[in-house]
This record gives structure tokens, sequence and C-alpha cells, in this order.
């Protein structure tokens, strides 16, 4: 029995695993929402974590025997460290964690209120077992022995032969698994976390390899694809608004359901709610971020491309060449700013603005910040905007200038003084406050466009405001559905994925709902179809909101997508009006399209194709 030769390494190895083994399946079970249907997936979700426990702990058969209890520990440590994090980011996301999220943390500010506000007590359990082998370790008599190549030979072909067993199961249970690959939240299921953060892994280093491969041809084959799905501007407002200012604002989690909805009889957004009935509104506008959030709201806008699958394009890849909106504006005389309470490093920004083309970045050092006037990430946003107003005037038009606000950020924190409604009383406190956020948030864009008016800035801008990404994020669901009334069905959920888009032009008085299915990489091209822009020579994958031709069509990262009549989401096929699920084939007929558009905006900025472009 070569296994209980060196007894006392083996059976500390062993329970490590086994320990860990359960912890793996607790976590998927236990600590995360996913739903197993039939023993099948049951077994699955059992078998998966095996493999990954063996291999992970069997790290420490590389250190010489004295170190081996000790490392046993350390990677135990270091891989429940890794379940937790994942526990923390699916608690609010409903997702896992991927590579580039954990390289950014710096970039936003490592851990924050948001953090600590996901904890929960019962995350000690977590930590159990290592104080157990801990203590184990301590006080036992430590006889390590050598661990011979054959004994690590067994080891790995156990665990292959496990993880094979596991790929059996999943390819019986659902064969179409390992066709599309979008869903992070499927493939942690099918192959449990420790193999999900593998497989993240390799994905992460396949366009490593596409870089260094990239040439001219790539471009031109995306320039080609572009240009087939180019339409024309509406041709009443293409130019009328030539040279204008541009006044862009990011609302911070301001999700559609807010504007003009009453809580306790009180309007949430009673600013919005007026501003709307002299602008053109998009009541079926849709964010399309994913895990860069608010920077990717911000990167699909100034560069009409797709965020990333995974991390934040502002963090990943600010070296890259860009031909966006403030370099455009450039060329026609522009100048481009950006206003932003918080530190200048947060996603990133500081280096990425300098790509985009920004040409100042007023960030939390340009701003007097107290413990009275900031909360959560900065500067509160009535103050935010109210010291911005000072840099405005100072301003040569034409500009651009973008204002992000902060105030309505996960987890929606608030001081009574700024409390200016009653909240609803669902059983969340998350939920609750987000109406009282937003509706300070809503005072603050009062006061600012009342400034805007006064300094004339109202009838010689462009304003286009929306909301940058959802704000109430599954997990908290329930309580959304007791605030609304309604239970949520697949296609409620994905309604709940629109974002106000108002756009308010110089002279406007009249009010417009416009009920065109978009998205915000549809506002670059609307924007500069307005200024009088030809956009014909840009790879963009947006299109003009306004004109006659725009289809009813929006795609999201996880490869989800809304037309006229359907809804695709979760690997099913809805319709749009009663929620009717529909066979596959009825959604078919946009699939190669939707994945073309990202394929083919990824490409674009994995291979740093722009590079070859003559601008
Ligand atoms: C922080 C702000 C909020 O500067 O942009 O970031 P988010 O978490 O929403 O991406
Ligand atoms: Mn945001």
């Amino acid at each position: 029995m070569i296994f209980f030769r060196g007894r006392s390494t083996w059976i500390f190895y062993l329970t490590a695993v086994i320990l860990f083994w359960l912890k793996s399946y607790a976590v998927l079970q236990f600590y995360t929402d996913l739903k197993t249907t039939g023993l099948l997936q049951q077994i699955i979700l059992w078998i998966n974590p095996i493999a990954s426990s063996i291999l992970v702990l069997s790290l420490s058969f590389f250190f010489g025997k004295k170190l081996r209890g000790s490392t046993v520990l350390i990677v135990d440590f270091l891989a429940t460290m890794l379940l937790y994090a994942d526990i923390l980011y699916y608690r609010f996301y409903i997702d896992f964690i991927t590579l580039p999220v954990i390289t950014q943390l710096p970039n936003v500010g490592g851990l924050s209120q948001s953090t600590v506000a996901l904890a929960s007590p019962y995350d000690v359990f977590l930590f159990v077992d290592l104080l157990a082998l801990f203590v184990w370790w301590r006080k036992d008599e430590w006889r390590p022995t050598p661990v011979t190549k054959k004994q690590r030979g067994l080891t790995v072909t156990v665990a292959v032969l496990f993880l094979l067993a596991n790929v059996a199961l999943v390819k019986a249970e659902n064969p179409n698994l390992f066709k599309a690959f979008y869903n992070r939240e499927a493939i942690a299921k099918a192959f449990g976390i420790m193999n999900y953060h593998l497989y993240d892994l390799v994905s992460q280093l396949k366009p490593v390899a596409a870089l260094a491969l990239a040439s001219d041809n790539d471009l031109e084959e995306i320039q080609r694809y572009v240009a087939e799905h180019e339409i024309s501007p509406n041709p009443v407002l293409f130019g009328k608004y030539k040279n204008q200012n541009v006044i862009l604002i990011s609302l911070e989690s301001t999700q559609t359901f807010v504007i003009h909805r009453k809580v306790n009889g009180q309007e949430v957004t009673p600013f919005l709610n007026d501003l709307i009935d002299e602008s053109y509104y998009f009541d079926h506008f849709y964010h399309q971020t994913e895990q860069g959030k608010t920077s990717d709201a911000e990167f699909l806008i100034d560069n009409s491309l797709y965020p990333l699958p995974s991390g934040s394009v502002f963090v990943r890849y600010p070296d890259h060449e860009y031909e966006a909106l403030p370099e455009i504006l450039d060329r026609r005389g522009y100048q481009s700013v950006v206003f932003h309470g918080n530190d200048r490093t947060f996603w990133n920004r500081d280096d990425m603005y300098d790509s985009l083309g920004y040409d100042r970045f007023y960030s939390a050092r340009d701003y007097r910040m107290t413990e009275e006037n900031t909360i959560n990430y900065g500067l509160k946003d009535i103050p935010f905007f109210e010291q911005s107003m000072k840099y405005v005037k100072q301003l040569e038009p034409p500009f651009y200038a973008k204002f992000i606000t902060l105030s309505n950020h996960f987890p929606f924190l608030i001081d009574p003084e700024d409390e200016l409604i009653d909240p609803p009383n669902s059983d969340y406190e998350i939920v609750n406050r987000y109406f009282m956020t937003v509706r300070y948030e809503d005072e603050a864009l009062k006061r600012f466009f009342q400034e805007l008016k006064a300094s004339g800035l109202y009838d010689s801008s462009i304003i286009v405001l929306y909301g940058d990404h959802y704000g109430i994020s599954e997990a908290y669901e329930e309580g959304l559905e007791q605030v609304l009334g309604e239970q949520l069905s697949p296609v409620e959920r994905i309604r709940l994925q629109r974002v106000p888009l108002i756009i308010h032009v110089p002279g406007q008085t009249e009010g417009k709902t416009i009920h065109t299915v978009g998205g915000e990489i549809d506002i670059r091209p609307t924007l500069l179809h307005l200024l009088g822009i030809d956009t014909s020579k840009f790879i963009h994958f947006g299109h003009d909101l306004f004109s006659p031709e725009k289809e009813d069509f929006v795609v999201f990262r996880d490869g989800s997508f809304v037309t006229d009549a359907y809804v695709y989401t979760g690997n099913e096929c809805y319709r749009k009006s009663d929620g009717a699920l529909m066979a596959k084939s009825m959604c078919r007929p946009w699939f190669d399209r939707r994945s073309a558009e990202l394929e083919n905006s990824d490409q674009v900025i994995y291979q740093n194709l722009l590079q070859f472009k003559e601008k």
C-alpha cells in the first residue's frame, strides 16, 4: 500500500482534500443560487470538485518534507480565499469572478463598503476546516516522508479519471454547453469553481496569441462587416446641431423602472420626469455593460464598441489604439473634459482617458472633499455638480463634457439630511435605500440644470443623460418584486436591464418618447449625426437611434439579445409581448449576427486593430 507509507503525510493530505472537496461543493450548493434540476445535475455537482481538490493540494508535493504540511495549509487557504472572493462577487453580480476582475482590484479601490455589505456571518464556515487542520498540524507529531514519483503519478491519474467522468456526465446532461461558452455560471455549475478558474485562465491567454498575429487584413474584414450594416442618418436631424457643445451625464445605477414611478405617492424622479416632457426619451434602451460597470458604459459610448466578456477594457487595454469620441471631436475643434468626484485612478481612468483623447480630467484632487460632503465612493452629487460649475464656466465652446455621478451607488448609502423621499418597505434595505439615493441624484440634476440654464449652456448644448448599468442586481430581485408588485419572469428580467436615455437638444420644448430598441453602443453614432459628422469611416457597431432605418436589436455581452418581437436569454427564446416560451428556431435568425457583433468587436480590441486604421 504505497499510499500509507509515510502515513501522517497522506492522512493529513487526504483529509485536507476531502474537506476542500466538501467545501467546494457547499459553495455551489449553499452559498450561490445555482438551481440543479434532476439527479444527474446533483451527481455532477458532487463530482466536479474532486479532481481539482486533489490537484490543487498536491502542489504541496513539490515542496520538501519539512514544508509539506505548511504548504497544504497555505495552498488550502489561498484556494479558500478564491472561493470566498467568488461568493462575495456572486452575491451581487450572480456571476463568477474572472482573472481580470482580480487583477483590476487595485483600480477599483480594493475592498470597499460595497464589499463589506456583501459579507455574511455564515462565511466563517468556509474557514472552519482550515482552523481544524491548523490545530492538527501544530499538535501532531509530524513525520513527513518523501512522496515518490509513483505516488505523484497515481495521484494525478486518479484526478484525471474524475475529470473525465465529470466531462462525460456533463456531455450526457447538456451536449450544447460545449458550443456556447458565453455563460460563466453554466461552466462553474458543470465543472466546479476551481475548474472554471482554469478555463478562465486559458481564455485570458488566447487574446495574447491573437495580438501577436494581428495584421491590417484583419481590420479590412471588419471594415467590410461594419460597412455592410451601416444605415443612413435621420435626414431632418443630421447636422442640425453642428458645433454645439455636448454635455453627457452618466447616471450611476439608474434603471428605467424609476422613471415616472411613485413610491408612497411621491415621485422618485420628479426632475427627470419633467425633463422628459421637453426632450427625446428612449424607453426601450438597454445598458450593455459587463464586469467593467461604469467604465464599460463609458467605453461603449466613446467608442461604439462592445465591452469585453471579462474585466474592464479601461484596465486591460489602456495602451491600445482607439478612435474615440474626444479624438473625433478634437478634429472639429472641440475640447473634451471629464468630471468625476472620485480618485483619478479608479477604473484606471487616468491612463485610459489619455488614450481616448480627453484633454482634462477633473477628479477628486480638483474638488473640495470633506467628511460631510462625501459618502461611499466619493463626492456627493449635489456638491459635485455645484463645484464642477466653476470649471464648466471656464470651458471654451465648443466642448464635450462628461459628468459621472456617484451617489446612487451600491450599497446606496445616504445621510439622513439627503433623504428626500420615504423609502418603500420591502424586506431588503438595499432596495429601499436605492429609491432614496435615486431621488437624491434627481435633486442634484435639478440644481445642475438650473445652473446650466442660468449660464446659457442649456440652450447651446446637446445634453445626453444615460443610466450606466443596473443598480438592483438579480440578488435583490425579491425586494424589487415587492416594490413593483409583480413576479419577475425571464422576459421581465431582461426588461429590467433598460436604463433611461434622455437627449435634450438646444431650443427643444416638446418631449418625444421613442420606442426603438437600442443600447449604449448606439449613443455615439446618434450624437455624431446630430453634430453633422459622417460616421461611415469609423469602426463601430452602433446605429443612429433617430434613423428611420434603425432596426430593433440590442446584443448583450452574455450572448442574450432583444429584437422587436423576441427576447433571447438563458439559452431560451421568448415572445416579447406575453413572455411565452418559444421554439429556439424563432430566435435563430439573429444568432449569427449576435455572435459576429461580439466577436468582431472583441477582435478590434484584443488585436489592437485600430493601430492599422488611417484616421
Ligand atoms: C467609481 C464609479 C462607480 O468611480 O465609477 O463605479 P462602478 O462600480 O459603478 O463601476
Ligand atoms: Mn456605475
